[in-house]
């Protein structure tokens, strides 16, 4: 991955905080450049199936980037390629698996939805809405039965906490004080449906209380209040604590699968989320705090140069053979 150091002469004179913007800028960078990538090796047939992207909800992978310990687990969604690459995983061989190569991730079989990589502590995305939540519930109690400190995080949407795996997933943890963490993603949306319009209270993280446990909302588009947020959760929870519910209120600015054509948006709706997406977020601090034009849009550059290399490679790779379709099929 495409260190700040390599893409901007960060020099001796930032502060800490400047320095980790600077650093989150270039992930969520590399993140939005892959997707845009994406759905340009989608749209011309090389990638094919349904494919979800995250472009506008990278700042929660960015800001789990490091929070996951040796032996953590985390569990998200289909819309996850940003958490494999800020697990660890190249980007080559994330388009490898994108384009069903037999370099890609997972050897080409799982594609976009199915991303794993167990030696980055990442388990992977999962297409069933919702099921994330209950595995992670198993990974966290497998931890205790083993005598390790272990937390597992799950991700998903705000349509997914009407999914009943995600209800019994938390009654179970909060009954079982499990050191889960359930961060909900919410972008307003499940598919085309407004979740305002699918439930009777909008505050989704008020559930938690139900439950017996610690939840909150908090802004999903900045990866500062995220990364202190979210690492007090994985703390508590390894203390003891048990879960927390944090509701990370982002915005999806493309379509919820490539081909979507947003019918349901709200007038004037896109214009008013570039004003708070993390790009802007990142950039307007950053500039603020004496970083120039130059310096943000090397960032971009070096980002953008990383993915079209990577995307190149993993084109130039074989297809994986039909003949090998069978393997690991039965252990
Ligand atoms: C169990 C199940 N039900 C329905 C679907 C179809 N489906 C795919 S994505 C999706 C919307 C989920 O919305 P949300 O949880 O808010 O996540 P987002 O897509 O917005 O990230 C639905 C209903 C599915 N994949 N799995």
């Amino acid at each position: 991955m495409t260190s700040v150091e390599n893409s901007v002469d960060v020099g001796a004179t930032l502060d800490a905080d400047t320095t980790q913007d600077l650093e989150d800028l270039n992930d969520v960078w590399l993140i939005r450049a892959f997707e845009e990538k994406v759905r340009e090796l989608r749209v011309a047939g090389d990638v094919v199936g349904s494919v979800h992207l995250c472009i506008g909800q990278e700042a929660t992978p960015v800001a789990i980037k490091r929070l996951v310990g040796p032996d953590d687990a985390l569990f998200v969604t289909y819309r996850g390629h940003g958490y494999g690459l800020m697990r660890g995983i190249s980007p080559t061989s994330m388009f490898a698996e994108l384009l069903g190569r037999a370099t890609g991730i997972n050897s080409g079989r799982g594609g976009s939805a199915y991303f794993i990589a167990p030696e980055h502590r990442f388990f992977g995305e999962n297409s069933i809405v919702g099921a994330g939540a209950p595995i992670a519930c198993g990974a966290a109690l497998a931890g205790r039965f083993d005598g390790t400190d272990r937390v597992a995080i799950t991700v998903f949407g705000d349509g997914a906490m009407n999914q009943g795996s995600v209800h019994e997933a938390m009654n179970f943890a909060a009954a079982m004080k499990l050191p889960v963490v359930f961060l909900c993603e919410n972008n307003s949306y499940s598919e085309m449906t407004p979740i305002a319009d699918m439930v009777g209270d909008p505050n989704l993280f008020r559930r938690a209380a139900s439950y017996g446990m610690v939840g909150e909302r908090i802004d999903g588009n900045d990866p500062t209040t995220l990364r202190e947020r979210i690492s007090q959760a994985i703390a508590a929870a390894r203390e003891g604590g048990g879960p927390t519910l944090l509701e990370l209120m982002t915005a999806r600015l493309v379509g919820h699968y490539i081909g979507d054509a947003e019918q349901y948006r709200i007038p004037g709706e896109l214009d008013r989320a570039q004003e708070t997406e993390p790009v802007a977020v990142l950039s307007r601090r950053l500039i603020a705090a004496g970083c120039s034009r130059e310096t943000l849009d090397d960032v971009e550059t070096g980002a953008r140069e990383e993915v079209e290399s990577a995307a190149a490679t993993a084109l130039g790779a074989p297809l994986a053979d039909p003949a090998t379709a069978k393997d690991h099929v039965y252990a």
